[in-house]
């Protein structure tokens, strides 16, 4: 299959670059493509911080929260929707790309194995990549493959966001005590992970999040 590009966006045009671009750096982002294969994205240049997580955690919400766009990624209350590479261009010439979403039982074992062998390639090889950030519910503990995604960020010392999403659905006490929490779940994994609180609806850490982001794409 062969990557599809959304005709209407790409690397120049775009109409949002207005007062707010200062203040966001990620406000600019557009749709490029979306890829069935590593070697389909774009060339392996500048930088890029990609986006990961379990299917329905949030990661479209939270990438649209971060670009200041209601419908950049596609949203979608049906799990196991995004099984793509979905890359998306920022004005200064990064990317941020949104992983297919993993943990979602209805995906055919054949294809589940294909995109568990191409975020393992990506990682490994995307020379461009300058930090992950993991999208987890703040109400469940860290997936197993989460916690794989975290040991092998560690492992070749690539920077970690985690944004635990859906802040909204617990009290600002239970906020913090699962922060705390989570920081013990994950801390055998080891590596540099930033642990951020955050809800796209509220907009709770969308602030820092975002900066870390820029900060990661230098
Ligand atoms: N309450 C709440 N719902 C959220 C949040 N983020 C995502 N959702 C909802 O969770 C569902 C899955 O979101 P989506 O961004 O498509 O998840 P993805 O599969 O990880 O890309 C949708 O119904 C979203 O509206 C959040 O921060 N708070
Ligand atoms: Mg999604």
């Amino acid at each position: 299959m062969s990557p599809t590009r959304h005709p209407g966006h790409g690397l120049g045009g775009n109409q949002t670059q207005g007062r707010q671009s200062t203040s966001n750096p990620l406000r600019g982002a557009a749709f490029v493509l979306a890829a069935h294969r590593v070697d389909q994205l774009p060339p392996d240049t500048a930088a890029e911080v990609a986006f990961a997580g379990r299917s329905n955690a949030g990661k479209s919400s939270a990438i649209n929260a971060l670009a200041g766009q209601g419908a950049l990624a596609r949203t979608s209350k049906t799990p196991g929707r995004t099984q793509q590479l979905v890359v998306f261009a920022l004005p200064g010439g990064h990317r941020l790309v949104d992983l297919p979403g993993y943990g979602y039982a209805k995906v055919p074992p054949a294809l589940r194995q294909h995109w568990k062998q191409e975020i393992d390639a990506y990682l490994r090889k995307r020379q461009s990549l300058r930090g992950l950030v993991l999208i987890a519910d703040i109400r469940h503990a860290p997936a197993a493959f989460d916690r794989q995604m975290l040991a092998f960020c560690a492992a070749i010392e690539l920077p970690c966001v985690v944004l635990l999403s859906k802040a909204d659905k617990l009290s600002r006490a239970q906020v913090h005590a699962r922060q705390r929490e989570v920081e013990d779940e994950i801390a055998e994994e080891g590596g540099r992970v930033q642990l951020i609180p955050f809800s796209a609806p509220a907009g709770t850490g969308v602030h820092e999040a975002r900066a870390a982001v820029a900060a990661l794409l230098g």
